[in-house]
């Protein structure tokens, strides 16, 4: 060296690229958008989980964090509006070796697919489900959802919305879920722990993410761009792990209550249909396989 430093191209690969289909760069989601940052975190637990990736499939429905699934280089899935869960669950039954995940948005799980939701919950299929929550029907044009607080204004609720919203951890808790967690995408590690964690649970699993839609949901309500919103998430945000989920609901730019609520164990629908079939058969009962993939939690 002279004094000089040489800069010499380099051929670096961006540890996220492996796991995305590069081909469909650039994605469809707005500059601050907070999906991809979502997207980011869940590569990161598929590099630390240690599954097996050809065991991994991933489901979305319809929405802009429905895009998911056809972004990741996984065994993929884009079904229709609200219909991500039952087609994961039949994917988890046809083949229970594989890992099953659904990840999409607010209005697909939660409006139009809400039913399947809390069935999934209730029985305790071995699923974990990611929902991107920015609080409106982003792909569609900004339409209230069951979780945009009042008074936000959409473009179907244009004097505020007035509806009571779903507080989506105390639904999961209610309906038997065995993991669940909320973290907004300013929390990228706890993201990633979250996710690694809930992979290697057997049941249904559900981790809320909190992400901010700037084109539609904050133009509308005057809320600035992806950095306001980061900003908003870093002030408001209060982890408190295991808090009782009755108490996490979402006021309009209020507090966000983020972290684990609920990691407890429970018999999951395969192994609740051996049990009772064992039991009234006995020998003349082949059991289903379990298949549950291990995977390592540090
Ligand atoms: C049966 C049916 N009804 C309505 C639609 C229109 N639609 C597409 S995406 C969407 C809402 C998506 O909202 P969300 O799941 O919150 O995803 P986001 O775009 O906000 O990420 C709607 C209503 C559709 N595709 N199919
Ligand atoms: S419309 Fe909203 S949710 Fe959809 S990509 Fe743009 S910022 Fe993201
Ligand atoms: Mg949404």
């Amino acid at each position: 060296m002279n004094g000089v430093f040489e800069t010499k191209p380099t051929t670096a690969v961006n540890p996220v690229d492996p796991y995305l289909r590069m081909d469909r760069m650039p994605s469809i989601w707005c500059g601050g958008c907070g999906i991809g940052t979502t997207v980011n975190c869940f590569t990161r637990a598929l590099t630390e989980c240690g599954l097996d990736l050809d065991k991994v499939a991933i489901v979305s429905g319809i929405g802009c964090s429905g895009r998911v699934a056809g972004y990741l280089n996984l065994d993929s899935f884009h079904t229709t509006h609200g219909r991500a869960i039952p087609f994961a669950t039949g994917l988890k039954l046809a083949n229970p070796e594989l890992k099953v995940v659904v990840y999409s948005g607010d209005g697909d799980l939660f409006a139009i697919g809400g039913n399947h939701f809390i069935h999934a919950a209730r029985r305790n299929i071995d699923l974990l489900v990611v929902c991107v929550n920015n609080h409106t029907y982003g792909m569609t044009g900004g339409q209230v959802t069951p979780t945009t607080p009042e008074p936000a204004v959409a473009s179907t609720t244009p004097y505020g919305a007035f509806e009571f919203p779903f507080n989506l951890p105390h639904l999961a808790d209610s309906c038997g879920a065995v993991y669940v967690a909320r973290w907004t995408t300013y929390h990228v590690r706890q993201i990633a722990r979250s996710m690694r964690e809930a992979l290697c649970k057997r049941g249904l699993s559900f981790i809320e993410i909190i992400s901010p839609c700037p084109t539609l949901y904050a133009r509308r309500n005057k809320l600035g761009d992806g950095l306001d919103a980061m900003k908003y998430y870093k002030q408001k945000s209060v982890i408190k792990k295991g808090a009782p989920t009755a108490g996490v609901g979402i006021g309009f730019q209020g507090e966000i209550v983020c972290g684990t609520f609920i990691d407890r164990e429970r018999e999951t629908w395969i192994e609740a249909y051996n049990k009772r079939h064992q039991a009234a058969l006995g020998a003349r009962f082949a059991p289903y396989p379990t298949g549950f993939v291990d995977a390592k939690v540090e």
